[in-house]
């Protein structure tokens, strides 16, 4: 049916962005089976570690120690009182917490925690999960599976049925940037490796990366890579990448993905909160991308001085998927101006956010308030077309906002969307 004014276009995008189930592309939330990995409740989510520094800032006799002897409950109670009772909770992250408070059905004003955390005593993770997914409308989430963490080794060889919702990405953070200590976790793996780069250590790594891929069967490869990092450069990262991710991403068909940006522990003290941001050179992804135009990359970057040359850099290569409102750009001032300029520079084809989520509960606010403005902006870009003379189709929305929620992921990957063959045979 054709949308006749522009009342009506702008009720039904919000309509459909709101409604359209999503593919979350990056998480580091969990299957079930994979135990205490998977983070959920209130004293998880007021312990996230955006939640953490914020505290701190407010905080000035706070000892470091002091906080981190805590248990989490603790921790929790502290982030509460001073986050959310002595100030107000207008910080993304805290405005997180309390659209997650909300959309549970918490009574906020009478903003006792006791009563929040009550309400999950009598919660199963599997039952929570289902509601946490069906409230978000989230149909597949991607989870971060680090291969170097034996905790969850352990898990995967424990063989558990899948739970089809929750996909694999194989990430591999120490081997691209420490690989003067991970050659060694390798090697305890059973790998055939030694510190230097011979022929035999890297087609070992091509060995355990095709290993690991069996046994995951991950939708990517992916890094998250520091803020100076350089293509071509004399490094260890740059021939195992060149050498073992490059190849092996060719042959079995994956994407390699690269979060570009960061500066690991400028403040050690804060531990998971201490990462921060610095500019990259947009140089490095146009070099490798296309170099290797027959292998397939997904590129997100931190800095939002990084976003503009990003784009650009996308329209030149196809190869080369951009996504997400990284970390600290999944504010709504900073996800609105990028997708705009995404949407301007390359229409649909890209994926404009991802969540990031390490509590489940976050899904709920990081995709509302996301979907909130995707739809604001894409309502905007079809009121131009609109003025214009074009008339759209409401099939035609759904789908681009398919397209945009999960569609354009699984395209690149030449993959169909499981879970749309899962309703189909339904
Ligand atoms: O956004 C975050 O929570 C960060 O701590 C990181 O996990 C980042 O997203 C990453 O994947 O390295
Ligand atoms: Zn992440």
């Amino acid at each position: 049916m054709a949308i006749q004014s522009k009342e009506e276009l702008i009720t039904f995008v919000k309509e459909t962005v709101t409604n359209t189930q999503v593919t979350d592309i990056h998480t580091h939330l969990f299957a079930e089976s994979f135990g205490d990995l998977l983070l959920w409740g209130v004293d998880d989510l007021l312990t996230y570690h955006y939640l953490v520094a914020e505290t701190f800032r407010f905080s000035p006799n706070l000892s470091y120690e002091a906080f981190w002897a805590m248990g989490k409950q603790e921790q929790a109670d502290l982030i509460w009182q001073t986050l959310f009772i002595d100030h107000s909770p207008y910080s993304e992250a805290c405005r997180g917490v309390v659209t997650v408070l909300n959309r549970l059905g918490f009574d906020l004003s009478t903003r006792d925690l006791a009563t929040y955390r009550e309400y999950y005593k009598g919660v199963s993770a599997q039952d929570y999960i289902s509601r946490i997914l069906e409230l978000a409308k989230v149909k597949t989430v991607v989870m971060t599976n680090d291969p170097f963490d034996s905790f969850e080794r352990e898990k995967w060889a424990q063989n558990h049925p899948q739970d089809p919702r929750f996909l694999a990405a194989l990430r591999i953070d120490p081997l691209l940037n420490a690989w003067d200590t991970s050659w060694s976790r390798l090697a305890e793996q059973g790998y055939k490796v030694t510190a230097d780069l011979s022929e035999t250590t890297l087609s070992e790594i091509r060995r355990f990366l095709k290993d690991w891929i069996a046994r995951i069967n991950p939708l990517y490869m992916a890094v998250s890579l520091p803020n100076d990092f350089a293509y071509p450069e004399d490094s260890a990262r740059v021939r195992i990448i060149d050498e073992c991710i490059v190849p092996v991403a060719r042959e079995v068909d994956i994407p390699f993905a690269m979060m570009i940006g960061v500066k690991r522990q400028v403040n050690p003290s804060l531990q998971s909160a201490g990462d921060s941001l610095g500019k990259s050179d947009i140089g490095t992804v146009e070099r490798i991308v296309s170099k290797y135009q027959d292998v397939k990359f997904l590129v997100t970057m931190l800095s939002r001085e990084n976003q503009h040359e990003l784009a650009v850099t996308a329209r030149k290569n196809r190869n080369l998927l951009i996504f997400g409102c990284w970390w600290f750009l999944n504010n709504p001032s900073l996800i609105e101006e990028i997708t705009r300029m995404r949407f301007e520079l390359l229409g649909g084809s890209m994926i404009p956010q991802h969540s990031d989520c390490r509590i489940l509960d976050q899904l709920l606010y990081k995709w509302d308030h996301s979907r909130e403005i995707i739809a604001k902006v894409l309502s905007e870009k079809y009121v131009d077309l609109f003025s214009a003379g074009w008339r759209l189709e409401e099939e035609e929305i759904r789908r681009d906002v398919d397209d945009l929620l999960g569609g354009t992921f699984w395209k690149f990957l030449g993959k169909p969307d499981p879970m749309v063959i899962a309703s189909v045979g339904k």
